[in-house]
């Protein structure tokens, strides 16, 4: 039986349906998308505290209240994820402790520390981007929450990613020693935006079951090329060096050749020894602890309510 229910499952897939909350589904295919929902939550989170950093520090008021948006807008693609993993089974508070005691990952990037405004704009422009171009293909996701909070999101990347890239233009062709910030900015933002779209296909764990089942709509190298291949001519324009020195465009392929990953780099970040990740871990457990009276007062206030719908 369980065989015919797999069978249909796969074929509702093949026919491009969504997946439901209360629809029969193989509990690998829940698994698979409580970690990847979960940890895309944590990211959207995680990645308040690189720009938090420079809040207080933007170069206008102008400046500020942008990032002050941006940042709050993020906190806003967490909830919506949240909500989304919560569908399947799964509390907030399962997922917070998995994030806090690191069984759960979040994306490497927001372990490098943001040492100059160069480096907001970098995020914005780099950052955002490739979250963009992988998003883009999750809004076509087989599971309908996940799918539905995914264009909202997208929606609003584009706008940051804009922001970010307006920040580079500004720094780009500012004095020498702004162009200097941007161009060192990029270099240090390059590589590790690349390692946000995971291990190479022939090295990633989950990705042949998440295709077949479309949880993933293409592959970690393939939304890389794809994302490799916009920033090019990006950084053409802002007039800035390119940090990989063996770009080249391939004719027959129609793609730019590109230099090797450092994968040592990237395996030790998720490992949980990057610049930041004690530092991020800490800092969310403190905000956690520190929010704990509104989690309680807002649950003593259910509760009274709750009675007096009783009585
Ligand atoms: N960082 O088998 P795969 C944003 C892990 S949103 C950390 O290829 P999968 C917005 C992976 O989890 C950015 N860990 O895994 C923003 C797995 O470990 P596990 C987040 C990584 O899931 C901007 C193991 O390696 N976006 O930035 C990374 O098929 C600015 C094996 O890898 C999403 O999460 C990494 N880079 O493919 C916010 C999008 N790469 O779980 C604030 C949704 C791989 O077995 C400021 N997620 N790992 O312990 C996805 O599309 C996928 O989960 C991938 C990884 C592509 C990230």
């Amino acid at each position: 039986q369980e065989k015919a229910l797999l069978e249909a499952f796969q074929q509702k897939i093949d026919r491009e349906e969504k997946i439901e909350p209360k629809d029969w589904m193989p509990e690998a295919y829940r698994q698979n998308l409580i970690r990847q929902i979960s940890q895309h939550a944590h990211s959207e989170v995680i990645g308040e505290q690189p720009e938090g950093n420079w809040i207080t520090r933007a170069p206008s008021l102008r400046r500020k209240a942008v990032l002050l948006a941006k940042v709050q807008d993020e906190a806003g693609h967490g909830l919506y994820l949240y909500s989304s993993a919560e569908t399947l089974g799964i509390s907030r508070a399962e997922m917070i402790e998995a994030l806090q005691t690191g069984k759960a990952k979040y994306a490497s990037i927001f372990n490098y520390p943001t040492q100059t405004w160069g480096d907001i704009g970098a995020i914005g422009w780099l950052v955002d981007g490739a979250a963009i171009c992988n998003q883009v293909s999750l809004q076509r996701t087989s599971y309908g929450p996940y799918s539905r909070a995914m264009i909202r999101i997208c929606k609003e990347e584009s706008f940051h990613q804009r922001q970010g890239y307006q920040i580079m233009l500004a720094l780009a062709n500012g004095s020498e020693a702004q162009r200097q910030m941007a161009q060192d900015s990029l270099n240090r933002f390059y590589w590790p935006s690349l390692m946000m779209f995971g291990p190479h296909d022939a090295e990633s764990a989950h990705s042949a079951r998440s295709m077949q089942w479309k949880i993933k709509r293409e592959t970690n190298d393939s939304l890389r090329q794809k994302f490799i291949d916009q920033t090019v001519q990006q950084i053409e324009f802002l007039g800035l060096e390119h940090p990989d020195k063996a770009i080249k465009w391939n004719e027959e392929r129609g793609h730019y050749d590109s230099g090797e990953i450092d994968w040592e780099e990237f395996y030790n970040v998720i490992n949980g020894n990057g610049h930041c990740n004690r530092q991020r871990i800490q800092h969310h457990v403190n905000a956690h602890e520190e929010g704990a009276w509104v989690r309680d007062a807002q649950n003593a206030h259910s509760e009274k309510v709750k009675q007096r719908q009783q009585h």
